[in-house]
């Protein structure tokens, strides 16, 4: 049962994780556990300063290290208490490593972690280089604060708890299809602005619907992402069949070579 414990200084952006939805669930059934900590709270100073301008000069503020460590010291008491071993400390910051499946899938299984939810220009770096285990970005965009990337990573470790998700295929689909993008999908009407749904779909054959889909999602993630494909081959997680379409693929890039996959 993963366990998180949240350092942040707006703890009221994950009480909505707690009221609604798939996380709802998952913490209402004890599979998730949240817990956040301000380090407002361990501030020491007639104003229980946070943060303090850069070093060296330059826009913006830095915050500091002493109330992160205090509620850092906080969290973990807590979780000592609470039984449970030592936790990895993970920072969401704009320099971290983008966030993956198969790190979401590993605290799944696993008893949590503390989240330093990072704010302003950035957290003192004597804090990450002593504390902080790994850094973790959502990607090259740009947002105001580690926050939302914290709601992020525990929206997708609930989805993964046993029984939260209400059905089983879908969490088991994921590791299927596991480092591909999804095929497409469609439902009723068969017709749509005179727009079919594929017959195959339509089939009742299912051998042949799982094919085609395991076919668009390789076409897919060929032409949008190519080095996912690229990645599968060289893990060796590509069947016959796959290595087959993929050669396919490869032969109509070389007539075409309209498209990223171009480079691959
Ligand atoms: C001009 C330098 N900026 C870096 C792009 C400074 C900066 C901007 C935004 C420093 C921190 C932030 C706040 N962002 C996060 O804390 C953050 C983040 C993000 O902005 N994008 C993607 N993932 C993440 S994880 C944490």
């Amino acid at each position: 049962m993963p366990r998180f414990d949240v350092l942040t200084l707006f703890a009221g952006y994950f009480e909505p994780l707690r009221s609604q939805g798939i996380c709802r669930r998952a913490f209402d059934s004890g599979a998730l556990q949240l817990h956040a900590w301000n380090p407002r709270d361990h501030a020491s100073g007639a104003h229980r300063s946070v943060d303090d301008r850069p070093y060296g000069g330059g826009p913006g503020m830095v915050m500091l290290a002493e109330p992160l460590l205090g509620a850092l010291r906080a969290a973990q008491a807590a979780r000592r208490e609470a039984g449970l071993g030592a936790a990895p400390v993970l920072l969401f910051s704009p320099t971290g490593r983008a966030l993956r499946q198969p790190e979401v899938q590993e605290l799944a299984a696993s008893e949590g972690a503390v989240l330093v939810c990072g704010r302003y220009e950035g957290v003192d770096q004597r804090f990450i280089d002593r504390y902080v285990d790994r850094e973790i970005s959502l990607g090259d965009f740009v947002l105001s604060g580690g926050e939302i990337p914290a709601m992020a990573l525990i929206d997708a470790v609930a989805r993964l708890q046993p029984g939260v998700l209400g059905d089983e295929l879908s969490a088991q689909q994921d590791s299927f299809s596991d480092g591909l993008l999804d095929c497409p999908h469609y439902t009723r009407p068969p017709s749509f602005e005179g727009s079919e749904v594929p017959q195959v779909l339509q089939s009742g054959d299912h051998a042949r619907i799982a094919r085609w889909r395991r076919d668009r999602m390789i076409e897919l993630s060929w032409l949008r992402r190519p080095e996912l494909v690229l990645e599968l081959e060289r893990a060796g997680r590509l069947d016959r069949h796959d290595l087959r379409m993929l050669a396919t693929l490869r032969a109509r890039n070389a007539e075409t070579s309209g498209d990223a996959s171009g480079q691959a």
